[in-house]
């Protein structure tokens, strides 16, 4: 293992470290990971997610996550790693994980946005969007947590490509939208729960950006969301506010998580990860661990409810 040996998971990875580290991972750990194509960036450089996986015959769930939507929020890549990281270090000797892993399969993509993520450690640090470009090549990137099929550029999103919420030229019109939404819409069904991973603010959000109205499940959100902040503040003291997002965020439309949800994926949540702003996008690395562990603890509570509901 030239990479898995020596990977540090308290540090920043660019993205060919990335990519090496999901080729070893699933080598190491051919038993229960595969790596799967999804589609290619805009930019042409392949996405790839981790689906791990324990071979039963039981019909089992999937928990989808993604991670690093937007490119200048580093934690939430680093947090993918670690949680993948975790499982496959825990499923044999913890219980609690390989009762999870018994009956969930987990989808992990720890990049979504690449060409962005490329962008923030070669050229631009704070760069959101993606990297395709718009109005004769006078502006670049989508902001693709706008650009999704719900109530696509409503409220809260741009048309004017210069802006960071710059909704795209139509709902799915990025490869890397068309790519994820393809894939999820066509499991649909077995999918229980979709987390998409963010920072920064210390959030846990539930649908919707686009309305004040509240989805059918609202409370049981609400209430597997709360219990998840609370798991997260017992591990550091880390306070997170719950909510959706046109409640104690701002509106936003076409983001994934209310996508997710309006497509009838039961439990879908947008995790705002540390800070509050004392460093924002910028975390510095001696945080990542004390972040990854209280997520993981909020994490694990939400598929713990997850599966109570389906068996
Ligand atoms: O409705 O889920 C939502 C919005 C979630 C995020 C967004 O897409 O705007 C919130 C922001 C983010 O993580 O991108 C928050 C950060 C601090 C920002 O850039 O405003
Ligand atoms: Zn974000």
């Amino acid at each position: 293992w030239r990479i898995l040996e020596t990977y540090s998971y308290n540090r920043y990875h660019p993205m060919e470290e990335i990519y090496q580290w999901m080729n070893e991972i699933r080598e190491k750990y051919t038993e229960v990971v595969t790596q799967h194509f999804l589609g290619m960036t805009y930019e042409s450089r392949p996405m790839y997610y981790l689906k791990i996986s324990q071979p039963s015959n039981n019909p089992k769930k999937i928990i989808w996550m993604d991670c690093g939507i937007h490119a200048r929020e580093w934690i939430a890549p680093a947090f993918c790693q670690w949680f993948v990281k975790e499982i496959l270090q825990n499923y044999k000797d913890n219980s609690r994980i390989r009762r999870l892993l018994k009956n969930l399969d987990f989808y992990v993509l720890p990049v979504l946005n690449i060409d962005g993520y490329i962008y923030t450690w070669t050229t631009d640090r704070l760069w959101r969007k993606s990297r395709s470009p718009h109005n004769n090549g006078t502006c670049f990137g989508t902001d693709l947590n706008r650009n999704f099929d719900a109530s696509w550029c409503s409220i809260g999103a741009s048309h004017n490509c210069e802006s960071l919420t710059f909704c795209g030229m139509g709902p799915m019109s990025e490869p890397e939208t068309k790519a994820v939404s393809s894939f999820i819409e066509s499991k649909k069904e077995n999918i229980a729960c979709f987390l998409t991973m963010h920072s920064y603010g210390q959030l846990i959000l539930v649908p919707y950006g686009y309305t004040k109205n509240k989805s059918n499940n609202h409370e049981e959100l609400i209430q597997v969301g709360q219990k998840a902040a609370n798991a997260l503040k017992a591990k550091h003291g880390t306070n997170y506010r719950v909510g959706s997002s046109a409640d104690i965020l701002y509106a936003t439309s076409g983001s994934s998580r209310d996508w997710a949800r309006d497509i009838g994926i039961p439990f879908s949540y947008t995790f705002e990860l540390r800070d509050n702003g004392t460093y924002g996008f910028v975390l510095p690395e001696t945080q990542i661990q004390a972040t990854c562990e209280e997520t993981m603890e909020a994490v694990l509570s939400v598929l713990d409810d997850v599966y109570e509901k389906y068996w």
